[in-house]
């Protein structure tokens, strides 16, 4: 049974006692992703103090402007990752093609996919950003990866979650059997279980979203957004509450319930199919709320099932309580 103030560790090898069949490659990945993510989080903590604040002065295969710390965040990551010798290609969003694992690296079967520094945009002015991951296995014989090997939808992530780095740094992951929470103790140099077996509220007032675009929605994504703030009798005053960074809005809104929104945005040309990022961002957090026991949808799919066209595929997101989806669905249904 995990108990409250075990380290990220301990939860991890007892996991994998679970499963008989495990050879430890799994353990090891995971182990050195929160390896990682210590370095990134004491750098982000130290980011006022260091010239590393700031823009690398280049755009991503976005066409966003690439920051100082994102590009130390991927680095750290993938240098830890590829010593492993457990996985045998990476993605993450702020690179175009898939990162392969350098030949002096043994290769094994794993595949990571990550957004290594969400919501970077922030880093100046002290908002929590956080590092989103989803891990998949390759499914086809051999260690070679083609665009089809990481092409799989949500359904099939072994383990996905985040860190996020905020007036504390946490780790919430699940592999499938509940979702986890963990807060680090720099001063131990561990994450420790603080919040087992997360359950999401069944509905919240809180719904995040952001409203500048209005003018921008389709109509019946405006009529839903009319109807969340038309007070009603039986109904609770709705807040609306959006830091701009989704690792942030999605951790407050899983705690205390409610509804996190990014739509398509039809009359802007630069994101007709909304911001967020399938395989990066989507798909994990809506592995987590679900086994959080809350829902992700575009408004007419689950998230988990939406089968991937390109690594770098933008969708429309809707996920929070339970609840609060199904109004999404009623709305954007047609
Ligand atoms: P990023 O991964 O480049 O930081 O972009 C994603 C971020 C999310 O964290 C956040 O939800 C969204 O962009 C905010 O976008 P907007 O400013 O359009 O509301
Ligand atoms: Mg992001």
């Amino acid at each position: 049974m995990p108990q409250r103030g075990m380290t990220v560790t301990e939860h991890i090898i007892l996991g994998m006692r679970a499963h008989p069949e495990a050879t430890g490659a799994f353990a090891q990945l995971l182990s050195a992703l929160v390896t990682a993510a210590k370095i990134i989080s004491s750098e982000v903590n130290r980011a006022g103090l260091t010239d590393i604040l700031g823009s690398a002065g280049v755009i991503n295969v976005q066409g966003e402007e690439v920051q100082k710390m994102d590009e130390f965040a991927e680095k750290t990551i993938i240098r830890h990752l590829v010593r492993t010798g457990q996985v045998c290609a990476m993605v993450s969003e702020e690179t175009a093609d898939i990162i392969p694992i350098p030949d002096r690296y043994p290769k094994g079967k794993y595949i990571l996919v990550f957004d290594p520094l969400d919501g970077s945009s922030n880093i100046d002015v002290n908002v929590s950003i956080g590092t989103i991951f989803s891990i998949l296995k390759k499914e086809g014989p051999g260690n070679d990866v083609t665009i089809q090997d990481v092409l799989q939808p949500g359904r099939k992530q072994v383990a996905a979650g985040y860190f996020i780095y905020g007036s504390s740094t946490m780790m919430v992951y699940t592999t499938g059997e509940g979702a986890h929470g963990f807060t680090y103790m720099p001063e131990a140099g561990e994450f420790f279980l603080s919040h087992p077996d997360i359950r999401t509220p069944e509905e919240g007032k809180i719904y995040s979203v952001n409203e500048g675009y209005y003018n921008y929605w389709e109509d019946n994504m405006k009529e839903l957004v009319d109807y969340i703030k038309t007070p009603e009798p039986g109904r609770r005053t709705p807040s609306d509450r959006y830091i701009g960074s989704l690792v942030a809005d999605f951790h407050r809104n899983l705690f205390k319930g409610g509804l996190f929104m990014y739509p398509s945005n039809l009359r802007d040309p630069k994101m007709p199919t909304g911001k967020l990022r399938l395989m990066c961002e989507c798909n994990p957090l809506a592995f987590v709320v679900e086994q959080a026991g809350g829902r992700a949808t575009d408004g007419k799919r689950n998230i988990l099932d939406i089968e991937p066209q390109e690594i770098h595929q933008r969708v429309p997101f809707f996920i929070g309580s339970p609840r609060n989806v199904e109004i999404v669905e009623e709305f954007l249904k047609d």
